[in-house]
């Protein structure tokens, strides 16, 4: 929606917003953060002369087919994270939220419009902030310990209770599978021709964490996948680590895929949109305090497979990324939003650019992992 401004874009979501109001008039509707693949907004509503928000989404159906199976798992979820916490909270003590999904004036968790786009919303968490790029070690450890919070919470809830909403999600060898069927169209540029040649070089390792699967070594759990830096909320005031948000990829999966994926971005000062591609580096000091951060609690349920297997995820999911952006480029741009021509293909040199970076750091990021283990 490159040139709608935001009134133009969002005077058609009156009517939309309306379906979730059950009290007072909607005042307000604004885009919301930078998703990659759903459209989110912050609604205001005025009700009784008090202002309220709730966050309004369409989701993505070309990504996910089955919207009622992400309400459920988000309800399962939620609903397992509630209990949890009433019943047997974490040791640590600490402002926890969870989303609540708010149901439409006829009670239904969603609303399929007329042209068949599913909307949902979602309550908003006050008096919290996020962050695009990290800039100092405390984020990193409160980032890290977030995710560890997450994944205590479900580490109970067991797998098969969670549908499979999105069939081959961060599963490395099928997005190389599907990059090998759009080669054909490889552009004869630079930097499209850099891409292919890392790809190359490393594909026999994309397959490490699934094999160690299939062998039994790493257990499925319960997993978000999709915890980037600007998922996590903070607390206002205390800049604590308070809530992982953007739910829609709880299913099934390895915890690994979450550390990769959160390390990745967030130890990049960078961020993963910058143009800069060419001085993206991994920084080691936030790996170190964001796996302190996530350890510390994590800890409890890591088994020593887990631990051995940390480093090689921190540098596929990366990897991976850089490798579904390359293939989204060349494929026409069907599957990220893109605001420019060569979009994907930026995105896909920043995530290249980190995985040099964790190579030529790999003995320091193994001896983090170490100490860690042992400790
Ligand atoms: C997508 O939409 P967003 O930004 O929350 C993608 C993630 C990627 C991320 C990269 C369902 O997430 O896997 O890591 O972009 N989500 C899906 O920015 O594919
Ligand atoms: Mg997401």
């Amino acid at each position: 929606m490159p040139d709608a401004t935001p009134d133009a874009l969002t005077n058609g979501l009156l009517p939309i917003a309306s379906q979730f109001v059950r009290q007072g008039q909607v005042t307000q509707i604004q885009p919301l953060g930078n998703g990659n693949i759903n459209d989110t907004f912050l609604v205001r509503v005025d009700a009784a002369r008090t202002d309220t928000c709730f966050v309004l989404q369409r989701l993505n159906t070309q990504v996910f087919p089955c919207p009622q199976q992400v309400m459920h798992n988000i309800h399962i979820y939620t609903e397992h994270v509630r209990q949890r916490l009433v019943h047997s909270p974490p040791a640590e003590s600490r402002r926890w939220e969870i989303p609540r999904v708010l149901l439409t004036q006829t009670g239904q968790n969603g609303w399929l419009s007329p042209e068949g786009s599913f909307w949902r919303a979602l309550s908003f968490i006050p008096q919290a902030l996020t962050v695009e790029t990290l800039q100092t070690r405390e984020q990193a450890q409160e980032v890290g310990f977030g995710l560890g919070m997450f994944h205590t919470l479900i580490s109970d809830l067991p797998p098969e209770q969670l549908a499979d909403t999105l069939v081959g999600f961060h599963i490395a060898p099928r997005y190389l599978q599907q990059y090998e069927t759009v080669l054909a169209a490889l552009p004869e540029t630079a930097e499209a021709q850099y891409c292919y040649t890392f790809i190359a070089a490393r594909q026999a390792q994309i397959g490490v964490l699934e094999q160690a699967k299939q062998r039994g070594k790493l257990p499925l759990r319960s997993i978000h996948g999709d915890p980037k830096v600007n998922n996590i909320l903070f607390d206002k005031a205390t800049r604590q680590a308070i809530s992982l948000v953007d739910l829609d990829t709880i299913k099934p999966g390895l915890v690994h895929y979450d550390i990769g994926d959160c390390l990745r971005s967030g130890c990049n000062l960078l961020g993963e949109e910058t143009d800069r591609w060419q001085t993206v580096r991994f920084e080691l000091d936030l790996c170190e305090s964001m796996l302190q951060g996530y350890c510390a609690i994590a800890n409890a349920f890591l088994t020593p497979a887990d631990y051995a297997y940390l480093y090689d995820a921190i540098w596929l999911l990366p990897y991976e990324l850089g490798l579904r952006f390359f293939t989204d480029y060349l494929a026409g741009d069907v599957y990220f939003k893109t605001t420019y021509a060569k979009h994907n293909l930026a995105r896909a040199l920043v995530q290249f650019k980190l995985v040099e970076s964790i190579e030529a750091q790999e003995s320091a990021i193994r001896a983090i992992i170490q100490a860690l283990c042992k400790g």
